[in-house]
């Protein structure tokens, strides 16, 4: 394409390959956590890297628990506003925000869109031994990205079904040039019955950014056609579409330009998962100016003291002051990333970006 055909403001001729495929030098000894070259290598040779038995399971039950606090906050919320008649408080992890859904569909929209940050999930995303993975793919200096999710797909529910897309597709294009590996942690076994990720294997090695459109169905999501995956980013469907079943105390990291999406869930239990990324400091994390990264090690200050009152200070999804809750029962979801591609597929999340006046325009 060239740059007199340039339609959306997301697209761009650019293309740097390098900056995803080529691994950069390892460490000489090994830091706990660190995975052996064959891995790392994979991770920038494919795209991704199923790593099993990484976290120590403590760390997922404490994200586990405060998913359950928050959901019990969600329904308690839902109880006072007048929106359900039953919190399901005899309900599990696995069951009970279904039922919330049942009874007020958005819930899991609600919880998806929680602005804080629980300890458990910060204590994860700054943990030693994933750092040490994290150094091992960009070097010894880390920033969090500030998009982190906590994905509350429950069975069959669109709004949590993920289409194909680059991740780049949410960002803007100062986050092209600049890797930003992804780790997706799922809190139980995910498998393709529940609804884990499938990846385009090697879809990123041409560099570049494939045309996206929005809006997937009834959500806010990019969507990356297939005859775009293979037309742009030379993916065979036949050959390189992989379905990424992983165990609970695993992950898979990918890299930010690599299409990926989630299948449906197919299950009856909640397919739970967090999806935490890093980057260098030293560049733009492309999140449209709404918020910024969260520097965890630092060459320059190796006593560095992650600060997370700041970060936790400003909402991530609009670039409100977190106390400024507006209706706290919106089930709708805008973003930036709604401007920058063409909107081929309206609904409730487009129609409502139409009418706001949102709050990134303003930079
Ligand atoms: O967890 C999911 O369902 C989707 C995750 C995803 O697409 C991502 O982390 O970029």
């Amino acid at each position: 394409m060239s740059t007199t055909q340039k339609k959306w403001p997301a697209e761009t001729d650019e293309a740097h390959p390098e900056i995803f495929t080529v691994m950069p030098p390892q460490p000489k000894e090994k830091k706990p956590g660190q995975l052996p070259e064959k891995d790392i290598r994979q991770f920038f040779e494919l795209g991704y890297v199923v790593v099993e038995d990484f976290f120590d399971k403590k760390d997922l039950e404490a994200c586990r628990k405060a998913i359950e606090e928050k959901v019990e906050q969600l329904a308690q919320k839902l109880l006072k506003g007048g929106k359900i008649t039953d919190t399901y408080s005899e309900y599990g992890f696995f069951e009970r925000l279904s039922k919330l859904e049942n009874d007020f569909p958005g819930a899991t929209i609600l919880l998806h869109k929680m602005g804080t940050l629980p300890k458990a999930f910060s204590d994860l995303w700054s943990n030693e031994r994933l750092l040490n993975v994290v150094e091992q793919l960009i070097g010894p200096d880390i920033m969090g990205h500030p998009v982190w999710n906590l994905r509350t797909k429950t069975p069959q529910n669109e709004s949590a079904t993920v289409p194909w897309h680059q991740d780049v597709s949410y960002l803007d294009e100062t986050s092209y040039r600049v890797l930003q590996p992804t780790a997706w942690i799922p809190l139980l076994d995910a498998d393709k019955k529940n609804g884990c990720l499938q990846i385009a294997e090697r879809g990123h090695r041409t560099g570049k950014i494939a045309r996206h459109t929005c809006c997937a169905g009834n959500t806010w999501y990019t969507n990356l056609a297939e005859e775009e995956m293979v037309k742009t980013l030379g993916v065979d469907l036949e050959k390189d579409l992989k379905i990424l079943p992983v165990r609970y105390g695993g992950m898979v990291l990918f890299n930010n330009i690599i299409p990926h999406r989630s299948l449906q869930n197919f299950s009856d239990k909640i397919r739970w998962s967090l999806d935490l990324r890093w980057q260098t400091p030293f560049q733009p994390a492309g999140f449209h100016g709404i918020k910024d990264g969260i520097v965890f090690r630092s060459t320059q200050n190796p006593n560095l003291k992650i600060d997370w009152d700041t970060f936790n200070e400003t909402q991530r999804h609009t670039g409100d002051q977190i106390k400024e809750e507006k209706d706290e029962f919106d089930t709708i979801m805008t973003g930036p990333w709604m401007l920058r591609w063409e909107i081929t597929h309206h609904n409730r999340h487009t129609d409502a970006l139409n009418k706001e006046n949102p709050v990134w325009t303003k930079a």
